[in-house]
């Protein structure tokens, strides 16, 4: 790679940079005041600008918003835990890894796990004098929270692929190894958390040499596809690799930039954006062409307005033309042109599959990816049985659901008497549109949530199966997306149907996204009360299966019979529809 531009991000000019710059820089990469913060037994929290910092350890200062009013009122402080969110790379796990975070969420958490919509874990309510212990014990089976948030190039995702194992494997080692070359090199992490004895000569001694001393504008997230499945949802993200396949083999990969979903109700500067494929690479190349696209990121995003400083902003304002420039200077080379790919859908594909190796996988549905036992449902034992035989692995997809992998033919009895015992495998027969379900955490953990999601889109989703039964459309497949708020956590504006928090019991209910994930979908209606979104969606449910054509898909119909249009780019994105419906 060419010599590259230097770092300016701490020495821009014009208006003040914003106070988490100054965070990041006085941090001595990442260290701040947290040994001491977490030393202190006082209090249950960290400061305000450690809290900053432990993002970029994985780590969110949160409160129990359940208990938040009543505390106030009893002039207690609130609730403090934290949600510690591991990352794994490509998603894949060891027995003996599920095994560890299952013992770690009884432990230090509150004895569920969450599987992410970004192939992670994530533990909730762990007490701060729990943290070091739960990532020491986490560091003995290789895991870590490194960078699972923060100003940084987070978990890195790719398609579980079982069918198709070879490219799998490939694009899985090419998935660990984007991650470890963007991963931070500062040993802040070891120091504070596992106790290693600090770098001789301080942190002075320390370089960043991708980031620099203070690391990205705003949050960077990369995936790789494998067409025909966009289940990584490519476009929603940063950077992505779509994998090139000819005759069984990856001869190279799309390069794509500046998705992203977040916004803010009212802002309209602020918006989802679908990400764009700017060229074509060589798999030897992956490395360099993302360390390269980080750094343009890193020199020219906006490190003003945290609002405006994600790279698809960066792309909006200058051009897809520019950026491509940028990065193909520090390349010292061209990309190639992007070859034709195409995606059939995005989601998880269910139930038993076999790999081309042999081994069997199964792919099960983790409702809202919440592992936990209930009375009905004894999911968090019948997986810690399974680990406990199972030689294989355990994929965590990138739709919060779970692939037992690599199951070899002489195990797999084992295994199914396991599923069939704890009843694993019965929510495979729920409705097309639960098993499309996918809903953010939201409340009571989430401290941005302006609406119930992971907690609500269940009952919701049984509500509209009734419709969909009536409509004798029980087993069609239709994206449905919640979240608490604008932020976009389950890709809410990927889903054919789309609910965005915007109060208690109010949502925006967005139509008419792509089934493959290529298309936004629409504001349709703002500000619907929650026991108003059924009677709303029943007639388009009813047209649907009256009208629709041969194949065509429930985003499909919405956009062809104008409930939305399909939206251009940038600012229009939140009107709400007014476009007469078609009959
Ligand atoms: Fe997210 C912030 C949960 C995937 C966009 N997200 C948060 C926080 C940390 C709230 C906070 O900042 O205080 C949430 C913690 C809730 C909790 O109690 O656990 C949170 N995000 C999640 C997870 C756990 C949702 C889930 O139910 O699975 C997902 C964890 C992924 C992971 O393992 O890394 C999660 N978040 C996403 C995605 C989806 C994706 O990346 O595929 C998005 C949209 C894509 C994108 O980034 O544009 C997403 N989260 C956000 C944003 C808006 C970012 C933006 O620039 O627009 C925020 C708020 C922020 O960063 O200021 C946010
Ligand atoms: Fe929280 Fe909003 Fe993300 Fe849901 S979408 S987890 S409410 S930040």
């Amino acid at each position: 790679m060419k010599a590259e531009n230097s770092d300016k991000s701490a020495r821009s000019e014009g208006p003040a940079l914003h106070k988490n710059e100054g965070i990041k820089e006085a941090s001595g990469y990442l260290r701040g005041e947290l040994a001491a913060s977490l030393a202190d037994r006082i209090s249950g929290a960290v400061s305000a600008e450690d809290s900053q910092l432990t993002k970029f350890h994985g780590i969110y200062l949160q409160d129990d918003r359940d208990e938040r009013a009543e505390r106030r009122k009893k002039k207690l402080d609130k609730a403090y835990s934290f949600m510690v969110r591991v990352r794994v790379p490509g998603g894949v796990a060891t027995s003996e890894q599920w095994l560890n975070m299952d013992h770690i969420a009884d432990k230090y958490a509150n004895g569920t796990l969450k599987l992410t919509t970004r192939q992670a874990f994530q533990l909730h309510g762990v007490l701060k004098w729990n943290l070091k212990p739960a990532i020491q014990e986490m560091d003995k089976v290789l895991l870590d929270t490194i960078a699972a948030c923060g100003d940084v190039n987070r978990n890195v995702m790719c398609n579980p692929n079982p069918a198709a194992s070879e490219v799998h494997a490939e694009v899985l080692r090419t998935a660990q190894a984007i991650s470890d070359h963007l991963t931070p090199r500062t040993r802040a992490y070891h120091e504070i958390w596992l106790d290693e004895e600090p770098v001789a000569g301080g942190e002075k001694e320390e370089e960043e040499p991708i980031y620099g001393k203070t690391y990205l504008p705003r949050k960077f997230k990369t995936v790789i596809a494998v067409p025909p499945s966009n289940d990584v949802d490519i476009y929603a993200h940063d950077l992505g690799f779509i994998a090139i396949v000819e005759d069984g083999k990856i001869i190279g990969y799309n390069v794509s930039v500046g998705g992203g979903m977040g916004m803010t109700h009212g802002a309209a500067a602020t918006y989802p954006r679908l990400a764009e494929v700017m060229g074509f690479c060589r798999p030897e190349q992956v490395l360099e062409v993302a360390e390269a696209v980080v750094k343009v990121q890193r020199d020219h995003g906006d490190r003003v307005d945290r609002a405006h400083a994600r790279l698809k902003y960066t792309i909006a304002d200058r051009g897809l033309a520019w950026f491509r420039g940028e990065v193909e200077k520090l390349l010292g080379h061209k990309l190639e042109e992007a070859r034709p790919f195409a995606f059939e859908h995005s989601g998880d594909r269910y139930g038993w599959s076999k790999g081309v190796d042999g081994k069997w996988h199964l792919t099960l549905f983790i409702q809202n990816g919440r592992v936990k036992d209930t009375r009905q449902l004894r999911l968090k034992t019948g997986l810690r049985e399974i680990a406990k035989i199972h030689k294989g692995d355990f994929r965590l997809t990138c739709n919060q659901n779970l692939i037992i992998g690599g199951i070899a033919p002489e195990d797999r009895p084992a295994i199914e008497d396991l599923v069939k015992k704890f009843g694993l495998d019965e929510a495979l027969s729920s409705g097309g549109l639960r098993l499309n379900s996918m809903a953010c955490v939201a409340l009571p953990t989430c401290g941005l949530a302006l609406a119930e999601s992971e907690r609500y889109l269940p009952d919701l989703v049984g509500e509209l199966e009734e419709v969909m039964e009536q409509a004798g459309l029980r087993d069609d497949a239709i994206l449905i997306r919640m979240t608490g708020c604008p932020n976009g956590c389950a890709r809410p504006y990927l889903g054919e149907i789309g609910l965005v928090g915007k109060a208690p019991g109010v949502y925006n209910l967005h139509l008419g996204a792509a089934f493959d994930g290529s298309r936004l979908n629409r504001m349709y209606k703002a500000g619907v009360k929650a026991e108003h979104i059924v009677d709303e969606l029943r007639p388009i449910i009813k047209a649907y299966a009256t009208d629709r054509e041969e194949g065509e898909r429930f985003g499909d119909f919405c956009m062809r019979k104008g409930y939305v249009e399909p939206f251009q780019e940038g600012e229009n994105y939140h009107e709400p529809m007014v476009v007469p419906v078609q009959t």
